[in-house]
């Protein structure tokens, strides 16, 4: 799997299947979600809704990935995922890593080829910058897909530099 960086929107991407920065209960937000549902049109979140009244019902637990459609977006495919809320009295990385396998799995299972992700938790959820971007550049690394390429997609200087810093040693 090819790793690259690139600073922009992630609802601006063409790869695939780009993943969603959701909280549990799918329904949209601020963010990575509000940008992609705000761009999306509502047909992603009528499928969101599909989901909470069918299979998960309380919502979609944390470190957990589902996709649905991309609407209007020039992807396939959002999957949506649930990054932990930071907390400096737990250590919670082990269901960030797990945002980047699960949305990995069910990438390989819908075929997509190529995969964006956003920086998951690091924004509203308060994850520091340098620690999310080793996890999330780390687990990609150490996952393996039948995806060519996994993009990560930063919003701002200081992100894209954090992941660089990850990616590059
Ligand atoms: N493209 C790429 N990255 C973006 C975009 C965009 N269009 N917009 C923001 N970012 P966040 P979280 C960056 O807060 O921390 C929502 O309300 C942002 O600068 O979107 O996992 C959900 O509904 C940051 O670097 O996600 C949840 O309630 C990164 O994406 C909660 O926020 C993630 O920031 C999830 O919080």
């Amino acid at each position: 799997m090819r790793i690259t960086l690139v600073l922009g929107d992630i609802t601006e991407q063409d790869t695939d299947a780009v993943v969603n920065a959701a909280n549990s209960s799918l329904l949209g937000g601020g963010g990575v979600d509000g940008a992609i549902h705000r761009r999306g049109g509502p047909e992603i979140l009528e499928e969101c809704r599909r989901l909470r009244a069918a299979e998960y019902g309380k919502g979609l637990p944390t470190g957990q990935a589902v996709a649905t459609t991309a609407g209007r977006l020039p992807a396939r495919w959002v999957i949506h995922t649930v990054g932990p809320v930071y907390a400096r009295s737990k250590d919670r990385s082990a269901l960030l890593a797990s945002c980047y396998r699960e949305s990995l799995r069910v990438a390989a299972e819908l075929g997509a080829r190529t995969i964006a992700f956003p920086a998951v938790s690091a924004g509203i959820y308060g994850w520091p910058l340098d620690d999310a971007a080793r996890i999330a550049v780390g687990t990609v690394r150490d996952t393996e897909a039948p995806v060519e390429e996994a993009r990560f997609v930063l919003f701002s200087d200081d992100v894209y530099a954090a992941f660089a810093r990850a990616l590059n040693g």
